[in-house]
């Protein structure tokens, strides 16, 4: 087993600081413990270096892939690892590849200096080296991989800030189509779908239903249970609103107050008044409650209208239609559908 100094957590705690503030980390990797006292003693005093290294040169790739080094000094003649097999094999470790490697060979050869450079090495030093020396191209090397990493982060952390970005701007969009008591679409959603199931409606040639819906009596609920149970009371109704809507493009929404409208596109008079048939029942039968209704119970009114959308004709015209039959549908009892 070699002797080293590996720190078993130390890409871990890089991982979880989140925001890394980096260190210069040196990881030797030399057979001869004559040339680790050397090096140690040359960058021990550095207050900002961290020394590690390895002399089983077996261990070296899996030593660099746990440390994390900014730099990688490296022996060329170890007992049965070749150097530049060890430099070739970092660069083909995807988390090893741009880890500057200083070569720290025995010899002053223009041979082994360029094959060095050829396989992968950022720089050739002869043992030992002047200290000087070894901390500025140690420190030069250690800079430049550190200011990659730095920018690779920030590239990383503003990605993941755009996403974030974008995905509460959607949640924000669909909040801004909410009805914050009730939950179903709001006036604002509603004057949307609107305009645009009308042009759907001219173009396909499909007539478009509109159903304006009022409960009864609401200011005397309000009056006689407390605007508390005027609000749950309303939650009440737009869930039955919304649970007789059979299609995807079906649109119930709270138009204001304690009024709702619903609309149908695709579908003719007929079938939009048995919607609002089923909702004014459903209401009826939930059996709230109500002192000041004349049929004891909160229920709603009504008001339906169809129209095939034209150029010549216009949604305020079809919401004024509803509206016209809601009337109706007041005066003629309430609790009731009108067309
Ligand atoms: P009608 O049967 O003719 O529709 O009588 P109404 O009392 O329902 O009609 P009116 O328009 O006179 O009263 C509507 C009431 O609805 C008055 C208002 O206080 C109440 N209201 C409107 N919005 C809310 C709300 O968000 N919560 C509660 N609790 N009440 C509301
Ligand atoms: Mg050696
Ligand atoms: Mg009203
Ligand atoms: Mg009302």
């Amino acid at each position: 087993m070699s002797d080293t100094t590996l720190p078993r957590n130390a890409a871990q705690a890089d991982a979880e600081s989140g925001l890394t503030a980096f260190k210069v980390r040196v990881l030797l990797v030399d057979d001869q413990l004559i040339i680790v006292e050397a090096v140690r003693r040359m960058l021990s005093e550095q207050a900002d270096i961290e020394f590690h290294y390895v002399t089983d040169a077996s261990l070296a790739a899996q030593a660099a892939a746990q440390l994390h080094p900014t730099v990688i000094l490296q022996d060329l003649v170890m007992p049965n690892v070749d150097g530049f097999a060890l430099i070739k094999q970092y660069r083909d470790d995807e988390t090893l590849q741009h880890v500057p490697v200083i070569v720290l060979s025995a010899k002053e050869d223009p041979k082994l200096k360029a094959h060095s450079f050829a396989v992968g090495a950022n720089d050739y030093i002869v043992k030992l080296p002047d200290k000087l020396e070894l901390l500025a191209r140690v420190r030069y090397h250690s800079n430049a991989h550190i200011s990659r990493l730095q920018r690779d982060q920030a590239f990383r952390f503003l990605r993941e800030s755009q996403k974030q970005l974008a995905d509460a701007n959607i949640e924000l969009q669909k909040l801004a189509a909410l009805d914050g008591l009730t939950g179903i679409a709001n006036r604002r959603r509603f004057d949307d779908v609107m305009r645009v199931e009308w042009q759907r409606g001219q173009r396909d040639r499909q007539p478009l239903s509109l159903l304006m819906c009022d409960v009864d009596f609401f200011k005397l609920y309000n009056d006689a249970y407390g605007h508390l149970s005027g609000d749950l009371c309303l939650k009440k109704a737009a869930a039955v609103l919304t649970e007789h809507l059979k299609r995807p493009a079906d649109l119930a929404a709270r138009y204001g107050g304690e009024e709702f409208a619903i609309v149908l596109p695709d579908t003719p008079l007929a079938g939009a008044i048995l919607v609002a048939e089923e909702c004014v029942r459903h209401l009826e039968n939930l059996r709230i409650a109500h002192s000041g209704s004349q049929h004891g119970v909160v229920t709603m009114s009504i008001g339906v209208a169809s129209v095939l959308p034209t150029p010549e004709s216009s949604v305020d015209e079809l919401i004024a239609a509803a509206d016209k039959a809601l009337y109706a549908a007041k005066h003629g009892g309430r609790n009731q559908v009108q067309a």
